[in-house]
């Protein structure tokens, strides 16, 4: 029995400090550089062949959803190129997350007359303060 409980005593000694240090571990993650705002997530309807709201303005890290409520398909097509939804039929939604600042100036595929434009401000921007970029 004296050998159990020291037994029992080792694993304790051993095992215990694991287990605090495993849930400490993402506390070590430094937040400094995250934005201030949460993320949050921004609607935009395709209906009655327009972009609703046909300008948005979202922060780096949010989350964008187009959503196709014609019964036409849609798509949203970046004008340089640079990204595309593809086909989106009734119903379907397309999910973006923008990674950078910039003014992303798009038009869907089908139908080049309906133009939209979504301005992806960074973090920073929240704290007001013009720059020249
Ligand atoms: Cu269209």
């Amino acid at each position: 029995m004296i050998i159990l409980g020291r037994l029992a005593g080792f694993w304790i000694a051993a095992l215990g400090p694991m287990a605090l240090a495993f849930p400490l571990a993402p506390c070590v993650r430094h937040p400094a550089d995250e934005p201030t705002e949460a993320p949050r997530r921004h609607e935009v309807e395709i209906r009655g062949f327009q972009f609703q709201p046909r300008n948005l303005e979202v922060a780096v890290g949010d989350t964008v959803v187009w959503i196709n409520r014609d019964a036409v398909p849609h798509t949203a097509t970046a004008v340089d190129g640079s990204r595309d939804s593809g086909e989106l039929g009734r119903g379907e939604a397309w999910t973006w997350v923008p990674a950078e600042p910039g003014t992303w100036d798009y038009l869907c595929d089908f139908h080049p007359t309906m133009k939209a434009s979504l301005r992806v401000k960074a973090p920073s921007d929240e704290t007001r303060g013009e720059r020249g970029d």
